[in-house]
């Protein structure tokens, strides 16, 4: 099978003679190549330009290198073609590490601590919650969400989470929906949105959301940026002094120099690195259902094109 590969991370040579060894059976091209793009079968990309989408007309599959969709959702005319995407364990385990990491930060209110050491005050002990004494609320109860829920509810911490269109209950936390949701949002000390960019969740964390939430409390946003309205945000922390957010993605990235975000001492800011990209294992698992497909001679497509992911 002829494969293209296009990526713009900024180590894409190194991940693409990785995907190159490991596709040894197959002839990878790249935008470097002088090919035909009618004859390429599967795209293996992050962020495709559109004109080079359009003239391959006789694509079997789009493989996403990442977790996300919305750069392959973008593409005009996608029509059935099958999508799939990368599901790693490791970026999950790195996604709980992120998680905790910030949960913690909150708990402990190591945010102060810093700030007064930076002004050499000792500060008076304060008093620190219990995990028992903390709810996590998780949007966005997918391969990864369900997988951080789970992980954190094992640090004896109380989990509930959210899914817009869920019925059923979960055995193992309570989930509610988009009828409920105001019952989540009050409930939750801590938000984390693994919330992909759909036409359904943009703005969705807005100023109604926010006031909704608990004054002192913390969101996480580590699913895509425009889920959170980020002027809602800023106006939201500045009329409440005990809500922080930590952001590792944004609506624009990079993240402009002269946005607000980078000097509010409320937020902290990550670059997009919650769960980087592990190149073994995405290729592998890139590999394995490019070896279905070739088997196959068909694939189903991990994304319902309507919902968006
Ligand atoms: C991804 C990401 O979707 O890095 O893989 O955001």
């Amino acid at each position: 099978m002829n494969i293209f590969f296009y990526a713009t991370y900024s180590n894409q040579e190194e991940f693409f003679h990785t995907l190159k060894k490991k596709f040894k059976h197959d002839k990878v091209f790249t935008i470097n190549d002088d090919v035909d793009l009618t004859k390429i079968d599967v795209a293996m990309v992050w962020n495709l330009p559109s004109n080079i989408f359009t003239k391959m007309i006789n694509l079997k599959a789009i493989f996403s290198i990442g977790a996300g969709v919305d750069h392959i959702l973008k593409l005009p005319n996608i029509g059935n073609l099958p999508i799939i995407r990368v599901k790693d364990p490791t970026m999950r385990v790195r996604m709980y590490n992120h998680v905790l990491s910030q949960i913690l930060i909150f708990q402990l209110k190591l945010k102060t601590y810093d700030e007064a050491q930076r002004k050499k005050i000792w500060m008076n002990e304060r008093y620190t919650p219990l995990n028992k004494e903390l709810t996590i609320g998780i949007m966005g109860i997918g391969y990864i969400g369900n997988f951080v829920a789970l992980k954190i509810k094992k640090l004896g911490y109380n989990v509930i989470g959210f899914k817009r269109n869920m019925t059923t209950n979960n055995k193992l936390f309570e989930i509610y929906n988009k009828k409920t949701i105001n019952k989540f949002i009050q409930r939750s000390d801590i938000i984390v949105s693994i919330l992909p960019d759909t036409k359904n969740t943009k703005n969705f964390v807005n100023s109604n959301f926010l006031k909704k939430m608990k004054k002192s409390s913390l969101l996480i946003n580590i699913g895509r940026g425009p889920a959170v309205n980020e002027k809602d945000l800023i106006k939201h922390i500045k009329s409440n002094p005990s809500f922080f957010a930590s952001l590792d993605v944004f609506n624009r990235e990079p993240l402009i120099k002269k946005h607000k975000f980078w000097s509010n001492k409320n937020i902290t800011i990550t670059p997009h690195v919650a769960a980087i990209t592990d190149h073994d294992s995405s290729i592998s698992y890139l590999y394995k259902r490019f070896i279905d497909l070739k088997k196959n001679k068909k694939i189903k497509s991990d994304v319902d094109i309507k919902l968006g992911y």
